[in-house]
């Protein structure tokens, strides 16, 4: 039995679980419906994820912490991988802050956005006082040496982040970076994939939101013609910073669209609206919308969690009031990512071939949509600890895996990488991948090494 949305009414799927079958032994599927009750969850019915900026310093706020943990899948660091936080002197990286927000990210089974490799602005007082050649390679040893760290652990990195004027000119940023020379943004680009091959690398800039301003054409035609030239970029960053200067354009996704037709995908990076009450809640859904209405529209991070977290608290420009409270803006961002999304149905195969006493289980949980699926495929080692793992997971032919995170691929089979192949005896881990076609209802199996 498989239910969607349209055929149950909005109470009935609250209760989530609709049916639950038994195939055969050891097999068993569960369908549910949507109407997820959190903002990450709720992305995800579409593939997508909902993140936010973390400051290292609130993660010991425990209603911080436990909005944090409830609500998102995604996390960014709101300044602790920028250049004057990781190589406060040159060539001596410090990682403290940033770790802390990574690991506590992947304890929890979110992905991470990196921010930023290269930028004109919280440079370091050494980097502040470079020019030419000098400064190139340093920005190049920078970038190299951070993602390199970092490698296998981050989504996507903003490897250059606002390298555009504002206003008419359409012009780059006279900036130090600029002045080593017009091809700094693809040297870096170029560094960043050499260093992490895994990651999405995505340029990053503000008021490139309105589809007729000289800046959002000038990236769009930078975009354009690292495609056409081969220089490795995957993905475009909207900050989306939004107040009554500066409003959410009528035309929006006409933009999203536009950058996603050039081949890269498009990720809402650092949305804050300005406001209260209904007018913002209404923005709030425009955007949401917005990015639902664009198959490459892969997320949308809001750039703090309460409104006296944000940089501009003054505007109350987030999701929940300052004493955690969900305010209207969440729901509306709550229910038009539920007015989208599949069903999600759960598979959990408990065979196991496998030479490790204890060995491993593997179960997945599938997202459908029309043309497209995510995987997430949960581990669980047996009465044993295992040093690692490889699931086999057949998809039906003719869907293709696009991207995958936390495990690496050959084929049909899906292994752990550096970080997350031993598991003491019971622990659990979890991969994903994202793929275009049906996902079917597959049966994993474990192997443990
Ligand atoms: O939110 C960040 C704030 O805490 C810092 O003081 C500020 C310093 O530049 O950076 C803020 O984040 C910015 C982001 O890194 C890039 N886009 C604009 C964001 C808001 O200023």
């Amino acid at each position: 039995m498989k239910l969607t949305s349209r055929s149950v009414s909005r109470a009935a799927l609250v209760s989530s679980v609709l049916a639950t079958v038994t195939l055969s032994a050891g097999l068993l599927v569960a369908t549910s419906a949507n109407a997820a009750t959190t903002l990450g969850a709720s992305a995800a019915q579409s593939g997508r994820y909902f993140g936010t900026a973390v400051a290292a310093n609130k993660l010991s706020d425990s209603t911080y912490v436990g909005i944090l943990n409830r609500e998102f899948d995604m996390v960014t660091a709101e300044n602790e991988m920028k250049i004057d936080a990781t190589e406060p002197n040159q060539n001596q990286f410090t990682f403290g802050n940033a770790d802390r927000i990574v690991n506590h990210a992947r304890a929890q089974g979110m992905r991470v956005r990196g921010h930023t490799l290269a930028w004109h602005s919280q440079q370091p007082g050494w980097m502040q006082n470079m020019e030419g050649t000098a400064l190139r390679s340093a920005m190049l040893n920078h970038v190299t040496k951070v993602a390199q760290y970092y490698a296998g652990k981050i989504y996507a990195w903003d490897v250059v982040n606002e390298a555009f004027e504002d206003g008419s000119s359409g012009a780059r940023r006279n900036s130090n970076l600029q002045r080593t020379g017009n091809d700094w943004i693809e040297a870096a680009f170029r560094a960043a994939r050499a260093a992490d091959p895994a990651a999405k690398l995505c340029y990053n800039d503000y008021n490139t939101d309105d589809w007729t301003h000289a800046k959002t054409q000038a990236v769009y035609r930078m975009v354009q013609d690292f495609k056409t030239r081969g220089v490795p970029i995957d993905c475009v960053g909207l900050q989306s910073h939004f107040n009554a200067q500066s409003p959410v354009p009528s035309n929006y996704q006409t933009t999203l669209q536009n950058f996603a037709n050039l081949g890269v995908d498009v990720q809402i990076t650092e949305l804050d609206i300005e406001g209260s009450g209904t007018t913002q809640a209404a923005n709030y859904e425009r955007v949401t919308k917005a990015c639902l209405a664009v198959t490459r529209c892969t997320g949308i991070t809001v750039w703090g969690i309460r409104d006296t977290d944000s940089w501009r608290s003054y505007g109350t420009p987030l999701l929940f009031d300052g004493s955690g409270n969900k305010k209207p803006a969440y729901t509306a961002v709550l229910d038009a990512l539920n007015s989208v999304g599949g069903t999600t149905t759960t598979t959990t195969t408990t065979t196991s071939n496998d030479p490790v006493p204890g060995g491993c289980t593997a179960t997945a949980s599938v997202n459908a949509w029309n043309g497209g699926f995510v995987v997430t495929v949960k581990v669980t080692a047996g009465a044993a600890a295992i040093r690692g793992w490889t699931v086999t997971l057949a998809l039906p032919s003719g869907s293709t895996v696009t991207n995958s995170w936390n495990a690496t691929r050959n084929g049909n089979q899906w292994s752990n990488v550096a970080y997350n192949g031993n598991l003491t005896a019971g622990q659990a881990t979890e991969f994903g991948f994202q793929g275009t076609g049906s996902a079917g209802s597959p049966s994993p199996t474990c192997t443990a090494s």
